[in-house]
């Protein structure tokens, strides 16, 4: 059985292939990148739950195979959420993940530690031919340094550090990242679930 990751973000297919494989599913994974003709959809979401369904309800359509999906974002808690659902190109640039984060540092200026929590948001989103769908979401709560540290991750990893940790998600293994983070949470509790209606 074949499982399309509709993603083209090379840090999340890492990850995804890491975290699902570790749940032994059992099924061939292919990243989006194998159907170059297939156009990316417009995430209209206003949630990351929605967005991650419009992912993986266009690849499960457009290909006729199962496909999951990660909607994914940094929630900034003095930024009333934000960036969230519009991670991806806070600086304009969509995946400019520099950009990105020199951008969000700025805006924080020198906000004192104790005001920079933040979290990890994830919804990960199975969606099927027939139109069947099924979501989750996962968390990773931390706070956000002053400067970047590590080179590991993608993304805002070198800016957030977990609770509990004196590290930036960047200075993390691949394997204690996705441990802990809102990425493995989520599809950590969807892989059941793929195995479920897939098996
Ligand atoms: P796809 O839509 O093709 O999956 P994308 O990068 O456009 O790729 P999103 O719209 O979900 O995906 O944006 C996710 C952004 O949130 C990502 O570009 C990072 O800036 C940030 N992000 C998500 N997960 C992260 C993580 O684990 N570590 C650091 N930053 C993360």
């Amino acid at each position: 059985r074949r499982l399309i990751l509709a993603t083209r973000n090379a840090g999340k297919v890492s990850e995804l292939r890491a975290i699902l494989d570790a749940a032994d599913l059992g099924i061939e994974l292919v990243g989006a990148d194998a159907y170059p003709h297939i156009p990316d959809v417009k995430e209209t979401g206003v949630t990351f739950a929605e967005n991650a369904l419009l992912k993986a309800h266009a690849l499960a359509q457009a290909t006729g195979c199962p496909a999951v999906a990660d909607d994914s974002g940094l929630c900034v808690d003095v930024l009333g959420g934000a960036p969230g659902i519009f991670s991806a190109r806070w600086a304009g640039t969509h995946g400019d993940d520099r950009a990105n984060l020199d951008l969000l540092l700025a805006q924080l200026g020198d906000i004192a530690d104790e005001h920079r929590g933040a979290h990890f948001a994830c919804a990960a989103a199975l969606a099927l031919p027939d139109g069947t769908e099924r979501v989750v979401e996962g968390t990773l709560k931390g706070t956000l340094r002053h400067t970047p540290s590590g080179t590991g991750g993608f993304g805002y990893d070198p800016i957030l550090q977990p609770l509990g940790d004196t590290r930036t998600c960047a200075e993390l293994t691949p394997t204690e990242k996705n441990a802990i983070s809102h990425r493995g949470e989520a599809f950590r509790a969807l892989a059941p679930v793929v195995r479920e209606l897939l098996g």
